[in-house]
């Protein structure tokens, strides 16, 4: 099987948007909700091991704010929460806070130029991407797996085999560019090979079972791609 499409994660592995835009974002959305809550730097970074948003709410509530969490409207106070700091992520993006990594734009562009698929798989919300990623970047994305599209977030491997069913193509035909150990989870879960771009968050997991492991994708070229895949895939009889 030849190589035929790259998936991306987005939080992380596009942009660092984690940091200082999603948790900027939630602490900005509890202040505003009168909530006692502040996410820090170090708190943030054990709680993107919940992939999702309105998930790792869920999780911090339940240990730190057992009264809140045992709200019978819990549900939808969460969800209400969750759309206000969505709101305020897309206003620091429009700020235009937050770059692409170095590499990310020239690679989807040779990947795209050389005739293979581009698609992302990520547990974000579908806005959030739009307004992340140039338009001309985002009319060369087939196929976005997003958000609550699967109920089982990463490290599920749920939206990934989502991303595969959509565009009818087997694991064996596409890598994935993920930047934590639940995403690298999720695509290997989907029988995909992940290179993996780690950030200032995610530098200290344990990453073993990546195809491979970079500081950026800058100088990534399709050459290196076809080397990666067929370095994969010789090994797994998948
Ligand atoms: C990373 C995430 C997301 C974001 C917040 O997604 O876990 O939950 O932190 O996004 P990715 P929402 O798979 O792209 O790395 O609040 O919109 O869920
Ligand atoms: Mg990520």
């Amino acid at each position: 099987m030849e190589l035929k499409a790259l998936i991306f994660d987005v939080d992380g592995t596009l942009a660092e948007t984690e940091r200082d835009g999603h948790r900027v974002a939630f602490n900005r959305a509890f202040a505003e909700a009168g909530l006692p809550w502040h996410w820090d730097v170090d708190l943030y970074r054990e709680l993107l091991l919940i992939g999702g948003g309105k998930e790792r709410v869920l999780g911090y509530a339940r240990a730190a704010d057992p009264v809140f969490a045992s709200a019978p409207d819990i549900d939808e106070r969460i969800r209400a929460l969750h759309a206000e700091k969505t709101r305020h992520y897309l206003a620091l993006l429009a700020e235009g806070a937050i770059p692409l990594r170095p590499g990310v734009a020239t690679l989807m562009r040779a990947a795209h130029a050389a005739g293979l698929r581009l698609a992302i798989a990520t547990t974000t919300t579908p806005e959030n991407i739009t307004a992340l990623l140039p338009p001309d970047l985002m009319t060369l994305v087939e196929c976005v797996g997003a958000g609550d599209v699967v109920p089982a977030k990463k490290p599920a491997p749920d939206v990934y085999e989502y991303v595969l069913r959509t565009m009818d193509l087997p694991a064996t035909a596409c890598l994935a560019f993920e930047d934590s150990r639940i995403g690298l989870d999720a695509a290997n879960g989907a029988g995909i090979a992940a290179v993996i771009t780690p950030t200032d968050d995610t530098r200290h997991l344990d990453f073993g079972p990546a195809l491979a492991r970079l500081p950026s994708l800058e100088g990534v070229g399709v050459d290196q791609l076809h080397r990666w895949h067929a370095q994969a895939y010789l090994h797994c009889a998948r």
